[in-house]
């Protein structure tokens, strides 16, 4: 059976605790040919932002996903084509490998499982607030993340595996590494993409790329630019 996001190259990730820049529309980011959207960010997460940009996503044509860092914020809209749920594979807390996931089920009780799908992330930069949150262990060679995207697959069974360098740029061959080291998941890499050269060296390395800040930091045809990119790398 194949997943959505076997076919993806590129997601945007909007971040609810973030204002867009002036003249940028919630519209104008879904009509740039991104795969998906998701909706999520670290801190800061309340059910009033959240639900506001997934309403305005809802009005346009893209799939849309939340990503719940904080199991009290879940939103359930129709509009959502699902939940994708970070498990964090090398936090040093084990609340954000199965806590936090504990205390959805707990609160939230009969979950929407058909549409829930969980993301098995390697969180590399240290001085970002994921690292921060979930005291992550970032000081990880080329071999470990290929081992823990492994584990993530063969063990675990994750359909994805996203390396989470935001605010960053990371480093390819780490990232390439995962990649190879899949057979079947699916290798997200998210952090630092600003421009069409930053996401075509990912692209090439990981099969979906995500970008975030770009929209917030650098706009509407940046986000494009990315979007092209991760496009023109899967056509080679
Ligand atoms: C964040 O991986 C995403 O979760 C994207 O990172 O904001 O650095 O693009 P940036």
């Amino acid at each position: 059976m194949t997943a959505p996001w076997d076919d993806w190259n590129h997601v945007l990730k909007l971040d609810p605790d973030k204002e867009l820049p002036d003249g940028v529309s919630y519209g104008d980011l879904c009509a740039t040919g991104t795969d998906a959207i998701e909706v999520g960010g670290t801190t800061g997460m309340t059910a009033e932002n959240v639900s506001e940009v997934i309403a305005a996503c809802a009005e346009h044509d893209v799939p849309l996903y939340q990503e719940p860092a904080d199991p009290n914020v879940v939103i359930t809209d129709e509009s959502l084509a699902g939940y994708l749920v970070p498990t964090v594979f090398n936090a040093g807390s084990p609340f954000w490998i199965t806590g936090a996931h504990k205390e959805w089920v707990r609160i939230g009780g009969d979950l929407d499982w058909d549409r829930t799908t969980t993301e098995a992330y390697v969180v590399m930069n240290p001085e970002a607030d994921v690292a921060t949150l979930t005291q992550a262990d970032c000081d990880l060679s080329a071999e470990d993340v290929a081992s823990y995207a492994a584990v993530a697959e063969k063990l675990f069974g994750q359909e994805i595996v996203y390396v989470e360098y935001s605010g960053t740029f990371g480093d390819p061959e780490i990232v390439t590494a995962a990649t190879e080291a899949l057979e079947e998941s699916t290798l997200f890499y998210g952090g630092g993409i600003r421009g069409y050269d930053d996401a075509y060296t990912m692209a090439e390395s990981a099969d979906v790329i995500v970008v975030g800040n770009v929209a917030y930091e650098d706009g509407v045809d940046a986000v494009a630019e990315t979007v092209a990119a991760a496009n023109d790398a899967a056509r080679v």
